[in-house]
This record gives structure tokens, sequence and C-alpha cells, in this order.
């Protein structure tokens, strides 16, 4: 079904005037939606759920509306106290009253309320903006901690464990299209090399959860830079946007995604592999915007495996591009051939930029803790 046609199925005034493709998102299709009434306008976000990625998308949207309307609760409890006004997209719902519409293809959409006069960046803009990158995360996680995680539905089963993103790696490389992709590459050799140096790391945040030591939390589970929102009026962080990852987890995966794409001011996509480095002044600013938050709830283990979790989702993460470029671009979406293995070759480097780095990023966090 068009995406047009979705929309209207929507809570929205007025008559549908414009529907902008705004693709940014490697996972879901998402659009703008502009409806009009003779004094008003109107806009909201659509989204087509990938229900390749997420099998059961119903839970994703009850999910994300328990944890809207805890979040817009609190927010609004704290309103007066704020330094800012924090907004949240809240689910519209379908003209049916469910928080989704499905279409004849059996596609599943969703309609968001759109974040007022805020912009959010792929790549890291300076310093102010890795403060407000952290201020964000922090403050999300901070709001979303007393929500009883046992109520939250695994969404995405397996997502952000590690160790089973080696496990699939290890199945997809026995396949036939991943021995020709590996071979006939000596950069994709390289890459399973740097895999195999890493193999032991791999479960460093598993372990400290089976020992007891972190516990799950809710979780955003996609807090790049990409998601946060940056006030166009005050330049201060606005909100955290693209919720269909909230689920139970640990915190860290979450601080670690917004180390790994903050800090990384050439960005995910970049060709020149050499422009690739973590930038500590920015993991300082980061670390100190997201203390600011998260201070209330984290405990001392937690702290204690911050820095790993910096360096290890950032190898899962390349972890992840790799096994789908060895699959044959299954998962991520691509516009050009290699792109998953360029992607790959991107978080390997920002990865080593890290192990590098690992005394003074230690430091930066005990500063603030
Ligand atoms: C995907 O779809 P998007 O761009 O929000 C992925 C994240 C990755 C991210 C890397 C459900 O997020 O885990 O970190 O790409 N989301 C899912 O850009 O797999
Ligand atoms: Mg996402």
């Amino acid at each position: 079904m068009p995406a047009e046609n979705v929309a209207t199925q929507f809570e929205g005034p007025g008559r549908l005037v414009a529907l902008r493709n705004i693709n940014t998102g490697n996972v879901n299709d998402t659009y703008r939606a502009v409806f009009r009434t003779t004094f008003s306008e109107e806009q909201f976000i659509l989204q087509r759920i990938n229900k390749r990625v997420f099998k059961e998308p119903a839970l994703v949207m009850a999910n994300m509306k328990r944890v809207t309307d805890h979040a817009h609760r609190l927010i609004e409890a704290e309103a007066d106290d704020a330094d800012r006004i924090w907004q949240l997209p809240r689910v519209i719902p379908a003209r049916d009253g469910r928080d989704f519409a499905v279409d004849e293809q059996g596609e599943y959409w969703r309609a968001l309320t759109l974040i007022a006069s805020a912009t959010s960046h792929d790549r890291v803009r300076n310093v102010e903006h890795a403060v407000e990158a952290g201020v964000v995360l922090g403050h999300f996680q901070r709001i979303i901690s007393d929500f009883p995680v046992d109520e939250l539905a695994d969404t995405l089963p397996g997502f952000h464990i590690t160790p089973l993103y080696l496990s699939q790696y290890d199945q997809v490389v026995g396949q036939k299209l991943a021995q020709a992709r590996l071979t006939s590459s000596s950069e994709a050799k390289r890459l399973a090399k740097f895999i195999e140096a890493r193999r032991g790391f791999a479960s460093v945040l598993q372990d400290a959860l089976s020992r007891g030591e972190i516990h799950l939390r809710p979780i955003h589970g996609d807090p790049k830079i990409t998601n946060i929102m940056i006030d166009d009026f005050t330049g201060k962080g606005t909100c955290i946007v693209d919720l269909d990852t909230v689920k139970p987890g640990l915190v860290h995966y979450d601080f670690g995604d917004s180390a790994r794409s903050s800090c990384n001011p050439a960005g995910e996509e970049t060709l020149e592999l050499k422009e690739v480095y973590f930038d500590l002044d920015l993991f300082e600013a980061l670390v100190r915007g997201y203390l600011r938050e998260a201070r209330a709830f984290l405990s001392e283990a937690d702290c204690n495996y911050l820095y790993d979790s910096v360096r290890l989702i950032t190898f899962e993460l390349g972890l992840r591009f790799f096994s789908d470029h060895l699959a044959g671009d299954v998962y991520f979406k691509t516009t050009y051939d290699g792109q998953n293995l360029n992607r790959a070759r991107v978080q390997f480097a920002l990865c080593e930029s890290i192990e590098a780095r690992e005394k003074l990023m230690r430091r930066a966090l005990q500063s603030h803790a």
C-alpha cells in the first residue's frame, strides 16, 4: 500500500498535502507527513517497521507506548525545575485505536509526533554537541530507570549480546557466498583477523552480568548521534528519537554506542579510513554531560565497565556490519556495493583508536565519576 493511504489511517487534522521520504536509518523506512486545514498545519513522522528485523512489530509498539507514557509523566513532573523543555515523541493512534496500522501487504506502520524545531546530525559538530549527546542519553536513561524492566518485551532477542553476534558470524563464515567474499578480498581477510584477536573480549559485559555485578535495565538500544535532536533555538539537546529498540538490556551498550558515534568526527559512513579516530576531547565532553544525569542511577560497578562498553560496542557494530557484508547485505540497507564492508572497516579502525586511548579514557571517566 502506498504510504499516502497509510498516512490517512492515523489521527491527522484536515487533509494530507505532502509526504516526504526522509530515510536516514539503516533499518526502517521513514516519512514526514504534512496535514493542513485552512488555518493550521500539523506534521508527523510515519514509519514502516522493518519486519525482517522486528519480527513482532506489535510488541515493539507496546514497549514504545508504555515507556513513552511513563517518560512523559516524569518529564511533566520535573518540568518546573528543568533547565530546558524536554521533548519525546508520542505515539499517534490509528483511527481504529491501535498503536499501528497494517497495510494490505501485512506491513506495519506507526505514526509519531514530530519534534518541534530541532535537528539531528549524522556526525558530531563540536564539543558542545558531544556534551548534549551525553546529557540527552543520561536524561532518557534516568527517566526510564524506574520503569519495571520485566514489563518490557524483548523485541529483538540477541540484540546487543556481543557473543551471540560472534556465533552468528561463525555461522555466516561457513556459507559459500561468505567464503567467496573472504577469499577475494585482502581487506576482508584483514578484518577477519581483527575479529579473531578479540574473541576473548567479546563476553566482557555478559560475564559481568552473569556474575551479578551489573543488571538489566530498560535501555534505548540505539542512541547514536543521529538520534539526538538538538534544539534549533538554544543549541541544547531536546530529545532522543528512534525508540523501537527500547527494551531490557545493559545501559553500558547505550553509553558505548553514544560514545562510539559521538567521538568519531569522521562519521560512520566515511570512505577515508585514515580520518577515523576516537577524539578524547569529545569523549571528555560526552562523559561530563552523561554523568551529570546518569550519576543518579549508576552503581560503582556500572562505572567500572564504561570504558569496556565503548570498545565493545564499536567492535560489535563492526562485527555486525562485516557479517552482513559476508552474508550478502541482508540486514542493513545499502546504497552501494561493499558499503557494509566499508562500515565495518570504519568501526574496526575506531576500535583500534579506542584501544590505544584506554588509559586516558579511564582517566576522563574517573575525573567525572
Ligand atoms: C541501525 O536503523 P538505525 O539506523 O536506527 C541498527 C543499530 C546500529 C545502527 C548503526 C535495529 O540503526 O543497531 O547501531 O544501525 N539498528 C538495528 O548505524 O539493528
Ligand atoms: Mg534504530
